[in-house]
């Protein structure tokens, strides 16, 4: 106790340049070389750590002493983002920090630059779940977020000639990450191939699973500090290495390369993060990095509720599990195997304790996203869990057999097994099955799980149903990424407090007519518009002009998610503009249309939409016909960081899904909290935003997603004509406007000649309408920003902290426990 006292007291009275320097000195051994930002960002990062990390060992050890329920939160991917301002921040010592590192000769914020932000994420997916982790901190709920810790993350994108070339992204190269503590003294077996024993006991039959190849799964820890308060949770993150770092005797039968093989072969499994999005992509080493993590996730769990002395018959009261989408449904047979194969139970017990325990999130409702995996591979890479999975589907079917006599259609419907060939194991049913809660992103997309993904399943267990609406943490995505308009907040509001109630920003709406109001408003979007045109300028070469409407198009690049539909409308644009007299350019509002993203590596259309934005964006910007009056920007490498540049400088930002197909979106709520407006379709979350914000506030277009089907059909039958300027852009593209046609032709041909599933050229019309719209009412500054105010003050239901209360409310059942100061 004495020499925590001491320690904490030595904290708080030492200044943080002398907390810096010493690391500079003491811990980089840096001592007679210049400062240099890198080397002052990490001394700058180890000193916020030593704070952060008094707070994480005592809370870590409240909950020891209350051991309260837990929620452990399972998900492949995080983007956690930058750290060092956003644990600045949340332990509330940003005034120290920005006089100290400037009172050393540096701003803090271009020390925070020289951070490399941990893609561990292929995009909405991941980036939920850092925030989730936020909120849950935030809101002092007992929490564990547990991963994978890639080495190579998402790859870095980079353009050549227009084009997409990836890039590996060695995250941890060169440098220490101050953000993790390797926990050398949490490490578990885990086990793949071999074969399962039966053994007699009394009159049952008991399994194991023996033999086989072990790999070793190490913890490394991250801090997720809550905003303001004590509570710091953690993310851990499992690394892969072998169990036996190296075989001696193969060494010594001078066998160099076997001995060092099974090291090789057991790093692979946490080596890279697959860069797809919303594809099954079906590979041996992508269910070995699920089970990889998900077996030692669970043999962690159920270490620490011995620990605790509790019999696993109490698991459900003091652990609730959280599946993030169908990536880690694998535990549901690897949590059965322990009860009955280690532990001991029966199977009607173990069952019960499992399926109270876990929690399901389904985060698409694309076909190609549900995860399914042949049954030839499992039976070989985990042939216990093949065994119980066959147990599971065989009581499931009996169940249903009860309820539905004879009903073949039914049975093969529900089955978790689907009989192809080869047989698959769909991972979805299995998660629902083996879950008390599934749950889907938003209103429309909970709908579309129960009605249209899995309707035989909600009809047997409609209350296992539900919806949690995804949110944004407001700390990362206004108070960091925004600090002009966060200042702007405070003093309008009156103190901080908006910051973990966001509610508060609600209070504005009554001003959004207040002339002091709207230009401080305006000078905030001001402020952070001409921060991306100097990253326009630096990266791109272009020059944009702040007074220009900054439309903004950035997330992964797909099909549905329809860039196409964007950059077809940005021709037709260049092409109205091109015809116009002077007169009638005098009218015209300049645009400067923002695009970025990645595409996953094997997409070729996607890829080839790529190619085609910036083969458009370098004939338009070459134009001086055209000036400012448009301008096209593709910005390489979208991540975390840069989109706390783009998000707070939009003016609008696009969200113009095919209705039906984007589960929620999360982007567009960051969007709309900065105090950008819409253009979108009623797809995902935007139809809960229009109906918070009032649907006049967004621009709205396109096909409702009730008769998506109806119209594929209709086209189907009887292609109606296409629209002319539709047509005529089809006609530049082709005569080679914007490079050689057969660089375009296989985006044509899907359009054209294809079954245009996505609807382009049906949504075209409307969509240059809701743009015509746009011009219209951005010329009327005070109309546009009030809109921009009212709807920013009523996204306060998009926070994170409401999703989380949500969770832990009707799923987990779960207590806030703060930790004293
Ligand atoms: O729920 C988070 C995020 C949603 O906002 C997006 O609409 C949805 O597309 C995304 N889903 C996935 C599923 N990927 N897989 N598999 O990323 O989830």
């Amino acid at each position: 106790k004495r020499q925590h006292a001491l320690a904490q007291e030595h904290l708080k009275v030492e200044p943080v340049e002398a907390s810096v320097l010493r690391h500079v000195q003491y811990t980089l051994a840096r001592r007679h070389q210049p400062l240099t930002a890198p080397d002052l960002y990490l001394a700058t990062a180890l000193s916020v750590r030593e704070r952060l990390i008094e707070r994480w060992t005592d809370t870590q050890s409240y909950y020891t002493t209350k051991d309260p329920k837990r929620v452990c939160y399972l998900s492949l991917e995080y983007l956690v983002g930058r750290c060092l301002q956003n644990t600045i921040h949340n332990l509330g010592v940003e005034n120290e920090y920005t006089r100290g590192i400037a009172a050393l000769g540096y701003e803090l914020e271009d020390l925070a630059a020289e951070e490399h932000d941990p893609a561990l994420g292929n995009g909405g997916l991941g980036r939920l779940a850092s925030c989730f982790l936020d909120s849950m901190a935030t809101l002092n709920y007992p929490a564990w977020g547990y991963g994978l810790r890639y080495r190579y993350g998402m790859f870095e994108q980079r353009i050549e000639r227009g084009q997409q070339r990836e890039v590996p992204d060695y995250w941890l190269q060169g440098h220490t990450n101050p953000w993790e503590v390797q926990r050398l003294d949490i490490s578990y077996p885990v086990r793949f191939y071999g074969h399962v024993h039966a053994v007699r006991q009394g009159c049952n039959l008991r399994y194991q699973w023996e033999g086989g190849e072990i790999v070793k799964a190490q913890a490394f820890d991250s801090p997720i500090p809550g905003y303001r308060t004590r509570n710091t949770n953690t993310m851990r993150l499992w690394s892969s290495c072998a169990w036996d770092e190296f075989d001696l005797n193969a060494f010594n039968a001078g066998q160099l390369a076997a001995a060092s093989e099974a090291r090789v072969r057991a790093e692979s499994i946490s080596a890279v993060l697959y860069p797809n999005d919303h594809t099954d992509a079906g590979k041996e080493l992508r269910l070995k990095q699920q089970f990889f993590f998900v077996s030692a996730t669970l043999q962690d769990v159920v270490r620490r509720l011995k620990r605790s002395r509790r019999p696993l018959a109490e698991l459900p009261d003091k652990v609730a599990i959280q599946l993030n989408d169908t990536h880690p449904t694998i535990a549901i047979p690897e949590l059965m195997r322990i009860m009955l194969d280690v532990e001991g139970l029966e199977w009607a017990e173990a069952w019960s304790i499992s399926t109270r325990t876990f929690a399901y999130t389904n985060h698409t409702i694309l076909p190609e996203a549900l995860e399914r995996w042949p049954v030839p591979l499992l039976e070989r890479l985990l042939p216990r869990h093949m065994q119980i999975i066959y147990e599971i589907n065989h009581r499931h079917l009996q169940e249903v057999e009860a309820r539905w006599p004879h009903d073949t259609e039914r049975l093969s419907a529900l089955s978790i097994i689907e009989e192809s060939f080869p047989k698959m194991v769909r991972m979805a049913v299995l998660a629902i099955v083996g879950s008390h809660s599934v749950n889907g992103v938003a209103e429309i997309h909970t709908g579309l799980v129960r009605t249209r993904l899995f309707p035989q399943l909600a009809d047997m267990w409609p209350e296992r149903f539900n919806n949690k609406t995804n949110g944004v943490t407001p700390r990362r995505w206004l108070l960091l990424a925004n600090p002009s308009l966060a200042a702007l907040l405070t003093k309008w509001l009156g103190g901080q407090g908006w910051v973990t109630d966001i509610e508060r920003l609600r209070i504005l709406k009554a001003h959004a007519a207040n002339p002091d109001l709207q230009q401080e408003w305006a000078a905030s979007k001001r402020v952070n518009k001409l921060r991306l045109a100097d990253y326009i300028q630096r990266h791109c070469g272009v020059e944009v002009s702040a007074d220009a409407l900054f439309d903004v198009h950035v997330k992964r690049i797909h099909e549905y998610k329809r860039q196409l539909l964007n950059i077809l409308s940005i021709v037709h644009r260049y092409n109205v503009i091109k015809a116009a007299s002077p007169e009638e350019r005098a009218h015209m509002v300049p645009h400067v249309k923002v695009f970025a993203g990645k595409a996953a590596a094997g997409y070729y259309l996607a890829k080839r939409v790529i190619h085609l934005i910036n083969s458009v964006a370098a004939v338009v910007n070459g134009d001086p016909d055209v000036g400012p009056l448009l301008k096209v920007v593709f910005l390489a490498n979208y991540n975390v960081s840069l989109a706390e540049v783009i998000i707070p400088a939009s003016d609008i930002s696009q969200h113009i899904s095919t209705a039906g197909m984007e589960a929620s979106g999360t982007s567009n709520m960051k969007f709309a909290l900065n105090g950008g407006l819409i253009l979108g379709t009623m797809d995902g979350a935007n139809i809960e935003i229009a109906d918070a914000i009032g649907r006049h506030n967004m621009f709205v277009f396109g096909a409702a997603a009730e008769d998506t089907d109806g119209l594929r059909r209709e086209m189907a039958y009887q292609p109606p004509p296409t629209d002319e300027r539709l047509q005529q852009v089809y006609s530049c593209i082709e005569a080679g406007a914007f490079g050689p046609a057969s660089d375009f032709r296989a985006i044509l041909d899907s359009l054209q000649h294809g079954n245009d599933f996505y609807l382009l050229a049906h949504d075209f019309p409307s969509y240059l309408e809701a743009q015509a719209e746009v011009d219209r009412v951005f010329v009327n500054k005070a109309d546009w920003i009030h809109r921009s105010i009212v709807s920013a003050s009523c996204m306060g239901r998009f926070s994170s902290d409401r999703t989380i209360s949500e969770y832990a409310a009707n799923i987990w059942h779960l207590e806030a426990v703060p930790c004293p100061e």
